[in-house]
């Protein structure tokens, strides 16, 4: 019996700094109607999909900065997305800033989390790829400082069983780095899921801006094909508070095809069939790492 999991692609438009957990959370639960709808086992949400891209702005006070932070999960604001999982019968992934107590120290981490059909969370990720810079650049129209308020990420890509087959998550920067996905593929990994909140402009690299769209593709593109897996790369999108982000949520296939896109700036759902079984003839022919692997090769790649 073919493996499908129907999925959809929730990207979101701009989340403007004042608005509440509660207008996102409305937007969120909309979206994931929608997804029953058209038959949805499974959504994907951005990375800090609960408010605005807040490492945009430099801020000293810690207090200001834990604004942005979830210190539970669910917690009273989150929880209708938990319940409407259960009501509608459709999981979901999210990103958001996670603040924990942890090793008898306050702990924030760019996390986000997979909840099952029956509203249980059953895999959670924090990101360890974080890009941009720890202190304000002036020259900068916008900062981009998770350097400074996020730790690195401590639980590596766990590869989780649920719907039906094997669930990777990494968020948004780890989408560009080969061994993001080489890590979950060495454990099967069926579907990764990705939420990504990307600048149109990275002020240290402006001639790179007019191919941001094609190089966001092309990363997830070449990393399904290569480990034989479905990548759903799902973005917060539009002008956000002054800063253009990137659109073009995709379901890519272990093909390393493109099966649906959004094609908007805004609240969007694109939604495919994905057989989780389409990546078995590539993780067995071209793909099988146990017959084509060279690892005593490999050792550079992780040596600093
Ligand atoms: N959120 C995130 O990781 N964004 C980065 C921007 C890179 S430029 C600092 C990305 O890789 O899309």
């Amino acid at each position: 019996m073919a493996r499908i999991v129907t999925v959809g692609a929730a990207q979101l438009g701009p989340i403007a700094r004042s608005e509440g957990r509660a207008e996102v959370v409305e937007r969120l639960v909309a979206l994931m109607r929608q997804a029953r709808t058209h038959g949805c086992d499974l959504v994907v949400f951005p990375e800090l999909a609960l408010t605005t891209f807040f490492p945009r702005w430099f801020m000293e006070d810690q207090a200001e900065i834990d604004t942005f932070f979830e210190r539970a999960m669910p917690g009273p604001e989150t929880q209708p997305l938990f319940d409407a999982a259960r009501e509608l019968g459709v999981g979901f992934y999210i990103g958001y800033a996670e603040l924990t107590e942890q090793d008898g120290r306050t702990r924030h981490f760019n996390t986000s989390i997979l909840v099952d059909k029956q509203g249980e969370i059953v895999g959670k990720y924090r990101k360890i790829h974080l890009p941009g810079h720890a202190e304000h650049e002036p020259y900068r129209p916008f900062q981009h400082l998770e350097k400074r308020y996020f730790e690195t990420g401590d639980m590596g890509w766990p590869v989780v069983r649920a719907f039906g087959g094997l669930m990777g998550m990494c968020i948004c920067n780890d989408r560009r780095w080969p061994e993001t996905y080489r890590v979950m593929g060495l454990q099967g990994v069926e579907m990764v899921m990705v939420g990504y909140n990307t600048p149109r402009h990275n002020p240290p690299s402006p001639e790179h801006d007019s191919l941001s769209d094609f190089h966001n593709h092309l990363v997830m593109q070449s990393a399904a094909y290569q480990n034989g897996t479905w990548v759903i790369g799902v973005a917060k999108a539009g002008v956000e508070e002054g800063c253009e982000l990137i659109g073009g949520s995709v379901i890519i296939a272990p093909s390393g095809e493109i099966v649906a896109k959004c094609v908007t700036m805004g609240d969007e759902l694109a939604v495919a069939r994905c057989d989780l079984d389409m990546g078995i003839s590539y993780k067995n022919t071209i793909f099988n790492f146990a017959a084509h692997r060279e690892p005593q090769h490999y050792g550079m790649i992780v040596e600093r």
